[in-house]
């Protein structure tokens, strides 16, 4: 995958309180292109492999819980410097510490619970991507 992407996902409480619209709006607004993107549900397993550099954390099992808990919203997004400049338009991992108009000040309701994931490396944003997409799903 070329390094001007990274993989987000719109996490089970930014579905259910029906923000899908709204944050896909921010995201184009900040100049990200969709190349790939699906509605779907992570079983146990998968919310274990994909977090699993957070295995020995404390909050572990409740992460796991809350990400398998209902469905997300997978995507790639494509834009310069794409790892970054998502992680700013998302703010901090605890929306009492994110800026003013960052997706998580909007919409995140705790450290837990906070509506959306971004890469945080091109290596990462790379196997988070092939993670959840095959080479046919993503343009
Ligand atoms: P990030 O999503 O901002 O990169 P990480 O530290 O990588 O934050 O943590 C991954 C996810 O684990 C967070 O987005 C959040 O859902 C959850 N998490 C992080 N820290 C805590 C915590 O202290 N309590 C509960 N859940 C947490
Ligand atoms: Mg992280």
């Amino acid at each position: 995958m070329p390094t001007n992407r990274t993989f987000t996902m719109l996490k089970p409480d930014a579905v259910e309180k029906g923000h899908i619209g709204a944050i896909l709006e921010k995201i184009n607004a900040a100049g990200f292109k969709i190349v790939a993107m699906k509605l779907t549900q992570m079983t146990t397993a998968d919310a274990q492999a994909f977090y699993a550099i957070h295995s020995e954390r404390p909050f572990f099992g409740e992460l796991v819980s809350y990400m398998t808990r209902g469905p997300i919203v997978a995507a790639l997004l494509e834009k310069d410097n794409a790892v970054a400049d998502f992680r700013t338009l998302i703010g901090a991992t605890n929306p009492d510490e994110a800026a003013e108009g960052t997706i998580r000040k909007l919409y995140a309701a705790s450290i837990g619970e906070n509506a959306v994931h971004g890469s945080d490396s091109d290596a990462n944003a790379a196997i988070e991507g092939a993670f959840h997409f095959s080479g046919r799903d993503m343009f």
